[in-house]
Parts: structure tokens; sequence; C-alpha cells
């Protein structure tokens, strides 16, 4: 007996040294082959063009003549060329938006693409967009919106099948897909048919989910399925473009009510940033974020444009955090991006190409303290920097915890560390930090928690050793680390910082000193032969402030500051109902004025809020800030809004819904139909989207068109 057990470990050992060890056992929830595809993905466009873009909207009511839509210079290579530019390798396009109208020639609804007026009703832009990604090698998904406001049907079951038989005709007609979005904006108001009145449905049965998804799976088996719940890949929560700083791959979706079901657009969403440990699912995390503040063209927001840099910090939140960046695009009335649109793409992926270039850790001398089965060729640390994505470094079975020094070639200069986990094997490790040899000795230069597909550290200054040391802090079983590297992001100058304060006064700093900053309040953009900016300036009335710096010959990026008309004169008046009303002009946006009742059986009730200007004022629009603190309570989504010039006689001139206000509460610009001069204003919040009283964060008034 002895002797059998002798022979079978000493076969287990022979094996083990010759052949090595088994591969580690995968843990928790996995990948499937459609969601590996779109972790390699890692960044794509979502295109926002119809009827909103020339009504200046981002939710359309579904009452819009479609004839409006005329794009008559409409190049999808144009827009599809400018994403590959910026390094994303897929598009998603809005296929239909909530107004209901298909941008391709549907046989389900006469509201599409052929009762436009581009190429008078011949076209089919969701082709030509097929075309462009063919052309291109860039991967293609829709985004069909399951809320319709212009279907009479909407709300009752014909209107799921016909929202199935859409799904059927993208299924089938445009190749295939690496993604189908679902949002969760779903129901109220609407035309519907010419019956315009607020339908709601119920958000976890209406649509019949599980049957859609079956639909996509047998017509588009790589399609993933995007949505509050996923199934595929879920929605990060927020359309700010980021993913916590821990975010787990895998997530349980809950609802709101306990006992319920979650569903899209029924889901504690703010989960969603971090995910779950552990969770059920393997359902990492997109992030989506506009180019612009809106998702669709706004000419207002021609001057928001994200820069190049502030769309990289977002890469290394999304991205690099495990997740995936999913970056709104919104073609103009033209059918075209706008250049700044197109320049900031080109710019930011020259910049991830600068970056990523060159892996500094790529000849390096790798000494682990642990390699499973004691077998490098099968599980050790070289295969962290080899080209295959999914070949790594792992321990035996009992080693959870292992480091690994890396002996670079040479002295280096980095300051961003990648890491990735071959998820094949599941998520594994929980957290981790490294260290640089510096001056003799070891010292701390990062710590993360979450790896997963993606793990990118941008590092605070850029570190120079020869030395580089990881240690795996915390995971549940043996580790498969997949990646390893180290690199040199370029210098560049960061855009200039233009702030107002409460007295008016306009300053421009940089965050280390430069050799010249130039401005100008004229709406052209700032060169080195600008006016010089020596000291803060006054800007009362407000208006368009550009600015760049100058160092070393290199003119740096540059920056835009919009600023109200300035409220130091500013009062709100006794008739305006809610407590500490001061804060909706104390250019705070942290703090609010509120008309909420804490007794929650108290049903709601409009509030409004009355200022006086102080003087006789030109107003050209109005802005409303909802509350900044990610709480929906008070976030007006209907409002209206009166001038006067002697507070007495009022006069209506503005009125409408902010849309989309709940995902994305960023501030509301409302441009009055004609400009006007007056000394007061009421803002009324008619409805909001959820608790019985208004929040103000804070409202504005331009003087000059934006
Ligand atoms: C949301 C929509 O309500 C927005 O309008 C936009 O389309 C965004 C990408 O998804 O759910």
């Amino acid at each position: 007996m002895k002797s059998i057990i002798l022979f079978v470990l000493n076969t287990i050992i022979f094996i083990n040294c010759c052949f090595g060890q088994a591969a580690p056992q995968p843990y928790g929830a996995l990948p499937s082959a459609r969601q590996l595809n779109w972790h390699e993905v890692e960044m794509y466009c979502i295109i926002h063009f119809g009827v909103d873009t020339y009504t200046d909207k981002e939710w359309g009511f579904g009452n819009e003549d479609p004839k409006i839509v005329n794009p008559t210079k409409f190049d999808a290579m144009q827009i599809v060329g400018a994403a590959k530019a910026g390094g994303f390798k897929g598009i998603v396009v809005v296929a239909k938006h909530h107004d209901g109208l298909c941008i391709w020639p549907s046989k389900t609804t006469a509201h599409n693409i052929s009762h436009t007026s581009w190429k008078n009703g011949k076209g089919d832009m969701v082709k030509e967009y097929q075309l462009a990604c063919e052309k291109l090698k860039m991967q293609l998904g829709f985004y069909c919106s399951p809320w319709d406001r212009n279907s009479g049907f909407y709300g009752k079951p014909a209107y799921v099948e016909m929202y199935r038989n859409q799904l059927r005709e993208l299924y089938s007609n445009y190749g295939p897909l690496f993604m189908s979005w679902h949002d969760g904006a779903n129901g109220g108001d609407g035309y519907y048919g010419g019956a315009n009145e607020p339908r709601m449905i119920d958000r976890t049965t209406y649509y019949g989910w599980p049957l859609n998804w079956e639909i996509t799976r047998k017509m588009q088996p790589m399609a993933n399925l995007f949505g509050d719940v996923g199934p595929d890949v879920r929605w990060v929560g927020n359309e700010e473009g980021h993913a916590g700083e821990t975010s787990w791959a895998t997530y349980s979706p809950t609802a709101p009510d306990k006992d319920k079901v979650p569903s899209n657009g029924y889901s504690n969403y703010l989960e969603a940033t971090e995910g779950t440990r552990n969770g059920k699912y393997w359902m990492p995390a997109e992030c989506d974020v506009p180019l612009r503040p809106g998702w669709f063209y706004h000419a207002s927001q021609n001057d928001q444009v994200k820069s190049p840099y502030t769309l990289l910090d977002l890469y290394y939140k999304s991205v690099g955090r495990g997740a995936n960046l999913d970056l709104g695009l919104s073609p103009n009335r033209d059918g075209l991006l706008d250049a700044g649109d197109v320049s900031s793409l080109k710019e930011f992926g020259q910049i991830l190409k600068e970056t990523f270039k060159t892996n500094l850790a790529k000849n390096a001398v790798f000494a682990a303290s642990n390699i499973r089965g004691g077998n490098p060729r099968l599980y050790g640390p070289a295969l962290l920097t080899d080209a295959d994505r999914y070949s790594y470094w792992s321990t035996d079975n009992t080693v959870h915890t292992p480091s690994l020094t890396v002996k670079l070639s040479g002295l280096k200069e980095f300051n961003v560390i990648r890491l990735r986990e071959n998820i094949k094997l599941g998520q594994r490790i929980e957290s981790f930090e490294i260290d640089a040899f510096t001056g003799g000795k070891w010292e701390k230069i990062a710590s993360a928690t979450s790896i997963g597909s993606n793990r990118l550290i941008r590092l605070a200054k850029t570190v120079k050793t020869s030395k580089v040391r990881l240690r795996i802090t915390q995971s549940p079983v043996c580790i498969a680390l997949s990646d390893f590297g180290l690199f040199k992001e370029p210098v560049h100058l960061s855009p200039p910082k233009i702030v107002r304060d409460t007295k008016g006064m306009v300053s421009i700093t940089t965050l280390t000193p430069v050799a010249g900053l130039h401005y100008t309040t004229n709406g052209v953009a700032a060169s080195s032969s600008s006016p010089s900016y020596v000291a803060p300036f006054y800007l009362p009335e407000g208006g368009v402030v550009k600015a760049v710096a100058l160092e070393e010959g290199k003119v740096g990026e540059s920056a835009t500051a919009t600023f109200e008309v300035s409220k130091l004169q500013w009062k709100v008046l006794a008739d305006s109902s809610g407590i500490h009303p001061y804060h909706a002009i104390d250019e705070d946006p942290s703090s609010f004025w509120n008309t909420l009742d804490t007794d929650s059986s108290v049903k709601f009730k409009a509030g409004s809020l009355t200022v006086d200007l102080g003087k006789m004022t030109r107003m050209s629009a109005f802005t409303y800030l909802p509350r900044q603190d990610k709480k929906l309570a008070g976030t007006v989504d209907q409002y209206s809004f009166e001038v006067s010039t002697d507070g007495k006689d009022w006069k209506p001139v503005a009125a409408g819904e902010f849309s989309n206000i709940r995902a994305n509460p960023i501030v509301q610009h409302v441009e009055l139909k004609n400009a006007l001069t007056a000394r007061y204003f009421r803002f009324t919040g008619q409805r909001s989207v959820e608790g019985n009283g208004i929040v103000i964060a804070e409202i504005g008034i331009y003087s000059a068109k934006k």
C-alpha cells in the first residue's frame, strides 16, 4: 500500500515538474466570448443625431415633423473616421431615440428616415454607418430606445411587438453587431400618436426583457446587451464617464423595492459604479459620457467640447478601472462633427498612442516570490510583458499574496502603471501595492484594489528608478496576472484655470509657473498674440473668456470659461417659497435652496423663486443647476420662467422640459426666444423627478447669446 502511495506521489511530482501544474481553477463569475471581445474594444462612441439636432433639445416629445431633418453633408466616414482617430474601436448608433424617429427605413412605423427631407427620403443612415464601419474596421452596435414618445401604441402590448420588430430589422440588415444598447429612461409624457398624455409603464414587466434578450442572442450572438441590469454590460450609474476607484466586473443588480426584480430604469444604479465583489454575474461597467455637455448637438455648447486631456482623464477613470468608455458624439445639422470635436478626438488619440507606445518593463528581469508548479514557461512573470493578453503569471494554490521584483533594463522614467488579470479565470486580486527603489530603499508609490481586465494608475509625479516591486496584498485564491506595464505620459501644458469671484473679478492661473498667459474676451481663440494676462479683471456682465499658457515656446491647451451675469447685486424676494433662498444665487453649486417637505405624505407642490437683479439687465438665456449631491428629490424637470420690469406685471417668456436631467444632472441652459431687458425674473419648478418640492442649486442669467 505504502509503495503505491509513494508511486502516486512521485508521479504527481514528476508530472508537475515536467508538464507543469494544472491551470488554476477559475474564480467566481466568468466572462463570455462576447464579453471578452467587449473588454478588448475598451472604447467606443455613441452617436446621437435626429430631430433633437434641429429643435435644440435633448429629448424630443414625439410630435416633431421629420421634414426638419436634412443633414445635407452627412458623412458617416467623417464621423466614424474621427472616432477611429481618437483610438475608439467601435460605434453605437442611436437608431431611434425617445422621440421615436427611426433613422433607417423601418417597416414598423411611418415615423422614419423616409419621411425626412434628407436624400428625398431615399436614405438610410444606419446603412451608411455600417458601410463606414466596415471600411474602417470598426465594430458596430445599436441603441434603439424602448421609450417611444411618438407611437400611439406605447404602453400597450402592440408597441412591444413593434419594438421587437425594430430590433429584428436592426439585427438582420446591418451585419454583425458587438452591442445592443437599452437605456433606462422609460415612460412619461409624450405625443403618443396625438394623445399628448403621460403614459407610465411597469419597467420590470412591460418590455418583456427576457424575450427581447433571447431575440438578440439568436440573431446577434456576439452583441453585448447593455442596460441597468445588463445582462452583459451594466450602466455605470452616472453619465460623467467614470467608474468607481474600485470597480468590480461582477455585479448583482438590486431593485429599489427590496422584493422586486430589478430592470432597466428600475435598479439601485448607484451601486453599479463599484459593482459587487463576488457578484452573481460577470457584468462589467460601461462609462458613458458625451464629448459635449449634452448628447445631441447644441450650438450653445460649441465652447464646451471636452479637451484631449479631459478625455485622457476620463480614460484613466474608465478603461483604467476595468470598465469601458462610451463617448457621445453629436453630429451637427449638416450631418458632420464640428472641427473642434474632430481635433479634440484626434489629439486625444495621439496622446494615447504616445503614452502607451513603449512598455518600459518590456526587457526587465523578473524575480517572483512564487511561480506555479515552479514552471516559468507556463506560469512565469516573463509572460507579463508578452503580446498575449491572456498568458499569465500564476502562483501555487496556497500562495495568494506573492511579490515580484522587476529589474528594469537601466534607469527608467515612468508615470503610468498598467496591470491586467487573465479574466478568463475570473477577477481574483483584491488589492496590491507597488514600490520603487529610490535613494537606496524601497518606497511605496502606488496602491489600488480591483484589477480585472485593466488597471491603470496615473502617478502624481514621474518616477525615475531601475527597480520596481509589485506586492499582491489580498486575493482569495492564487493569482493569474497577465500584464505589467510601465509607461511615460508625455509632458503637457495644462489649460489655465479661469475663475470669477463673487465680486465679478476674473483671474487666470496655472498649476506651475509659465512664461506667459494670454486671453481674449471676444470669443476668439486665445493665442500668443492675444493680450497678456497680468492681473484679475472685472467682468460683471459675464461673457466668454479664453486663455492659453506659453512655456519654452510651446502653446498649451486652451481653456474656455463662460460667465453669467454676476449675482453681486441680486436679491431673492420675499414671495419666494422654501428655505435658504439665497443658496440659489450664492455661486456655490454645492449649496441649494429647497421647498421639500420632510413629511413624505405631503403631495408635490410647485415652487417659485423671484429675484430682483438690482437694475435693468439684458437677458438672452437663463440657467438652472439641479442639486449636485447625487440625490434626486426636488430636481426640476418641468419649468416656467417669467420676467418683469417693475416686480408687479409679469410676462411668461419660457416654459418646457429639462430632458434627461435625472441621468445627467448638469446645468440646464435655456435660450430665450428673444433677448429682453428686465429687472426681475421668476423661476417656477412645475414638476420634479422625485419628491414633493423643488431644489435649486444655482439659477443664472446670460446677457449675450452663447
Ligand atoms: C439616456 C437617454 O435618456 C439620453 O437621452 C441619452 O440617450 C443617454 C445616452 O441615455 O438614457
